[in-house]
């Protein structure tokens, strides 16, 4: 059986361009989401996130009459689950992962499930939430049968397909990446390939749902430990009066070295919360893990306390200054170039500790975003690059935004205080 009618639930950063994909092959999209607004921008053929190319995507699809978006389930042939899987609030050392919204999301879709629907959970989600998500549909609907106890014969299919696109790269990637296909069922993974199929370029490659579930938190895991790694470098060249974006491009011209970039921190809704997801299973077994994100996530700290020390030198520089007088710049909150995405974002964090000591001016430079997180609206004001006066204050180059590239900029800053997190002037 084709699928004819594929609903997406979760119109996020990863949903909505997927949903846009299944549109753009002439399938029938509903899109489901509790946010009304989402769904009235999109019923607008408008977008509510930042990604290149999407607003295009969407706007066709929507006139086109393929995509449709909704807050209440409706039936569909295939559902493909996007909703976030963040971590639980003070859950102590180690966060727990939070499946309410999965849960939700189960809730949700299963009074509208048939026979012959395929069930796809794409949310980044410990090992073991496939099968947590099985059980609930199983619970919701006696009347049908699911894979974990028919196995192929179930009535609804069900498998874990983790999204694996780069924000800011999301539409190619949907189509070129391979896909890691885990089905808790032969039959559900050939279901789930079919249905890929029919916008992905790469390869689908087919295990089970366990494994699947692991492969996406191991690459996420290993980019968080490798950019711990060039974070610690990056504080150990400071202390030994070595530039380190030197060090790395010479040790980088090793054949078998690629080390990636230090910056203010790791931040987003992946790489800075996909690690716990294992070290919460495991915690005795995940020792470089769980060190990594301690490295990465004391970045931002080290990050405010060169600030201060950089007003220090200001200060000591220019006697009749006071440090009410002292203009602090920061460039970027977003947690990286050229997306407007500013959760989890380290940039956020320190722009919120240096509110928190400096009585000066602070300002923010932020191409991607038009008003600032509630956090830094009272100390921190938003302001265009064409306004800062690079001649006074303190720069704090805290994003490589494609704005902050230009020659122009890079020279101005040159004799200016300036603590460069991403290595852009070099
Ligand atoms: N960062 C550095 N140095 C680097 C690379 C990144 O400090 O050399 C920082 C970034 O500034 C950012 C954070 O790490 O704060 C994460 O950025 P990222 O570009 O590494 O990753 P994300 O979070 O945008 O997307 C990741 C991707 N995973 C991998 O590359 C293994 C993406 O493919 C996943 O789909 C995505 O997580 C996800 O949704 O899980």
């Amino acid at each position: 059986m084709s699928f004819e009618t594929v609903s997406v639930v979760g119109l996020g950063y990863i949903g909505l361009p997927t949903a846009v994909m299944f549109a753009s092959r002439k399938k029938r999209v509903i899109g489901l989401d509790v946010n009304q607004h989402a769904v009235d921008t999109i019923n607008r053929g408008e977008i509510h996130i930042v990604e290149p190319e999407l607003d295009i995507l969407v706007h066709a699809a929507v006139t086109e009459g393929f995509l449709r978006a909704t807050t209440v389930a409706e039936a569909a042939d295939a559902f493909l689950i996007a909703v976030p899987t963040p971590f639980k609030k003070d859950s102590g050392a180690i966060p727990e992962p939070d499946l309410s919204y999965i849960q939700a999301a189960a809730t949700a879709i299963a009074p509208v499930l048939k026979r012959g629907d395929l069930v796809i959970l794409e949310s980044t989600s410990p090992v073991g939430a496939t099968e947590q998500l099985a059980g609930w549909l199983a619970e919701s609907r006696p009347d049908l049968s699911f894979p974990q106890s028919a196995g192929s014969n179930a009535d609804v299919n069900v498998a874990h397909c983790p999204e694996r696109v780069l924000p800011g790269h999301v539409v190619r990637e949907l189509v070129e990446n391979d896909r890691v296909i885990g089905g808790m069922s032969t039959k559900c993974s050939e279901r789930a390939v079919e249905l890929y199929k029919c916008f992905v370029k790469g390869e689908c490659v087919v295990t089970n749902a366990r494994t699947a579930e692991m492969a996406k938190l191991t690459e996420n895991s290993c980019r968080d430990v490798e950019i711990a790694f060039a974070n610690e470098l990056s504080i150990i060249c400071d202390k030994l009066d070595i530039d380190v974006w030197e060090l790395i491009a010479l040790a980088n011209r090793h054949p078998r070295i690629n080390i990636l970039k230090p910056g203010p921190g790791v931040g987003g809704h992946c790489i800075a919360v996909d690690p716990w997801f294992i070290v919460s299973k495991t915690p005795d077994e995940a020792r470089v893990i769980k060190t990594a994100r301690a490295v990465n996530d004391a970045k931002p700290e080290w990050v405010v306390e060169k600030i201060k020390t950089l007003l220090t030198d200001c200060l000591l520089k220019n006697p009749t200054m006071h440090m009410h007088d002292v203009e602090i710049v920061l460039y970027g909150l977003a947690f990286k170039a050229d997306i407007d995405d500013l959760r989890e974002s380290p940039s956020v964090e320190i722009a919120k500790a240096v509110s928190e000591f400096h009585i000066g001016p602070i300002y923010a430079v932020e191409p991607n975003v038009t008003v600032l997180p509630k956090t830094l609206a009272k100390n921190v004001s938003l302001r265009d690059l064409s306004d800062i006066n690079l001649n006074r204050g303190i720069h704090i180059i805290l994003v490589d935004h494609k704005q902050f590239k230009t020659m122009e900029f890079k020279r101005s800053l040159v004799n200016a205080f300036v603590l460069d997190t991403r290595g852009l002037l070099k």
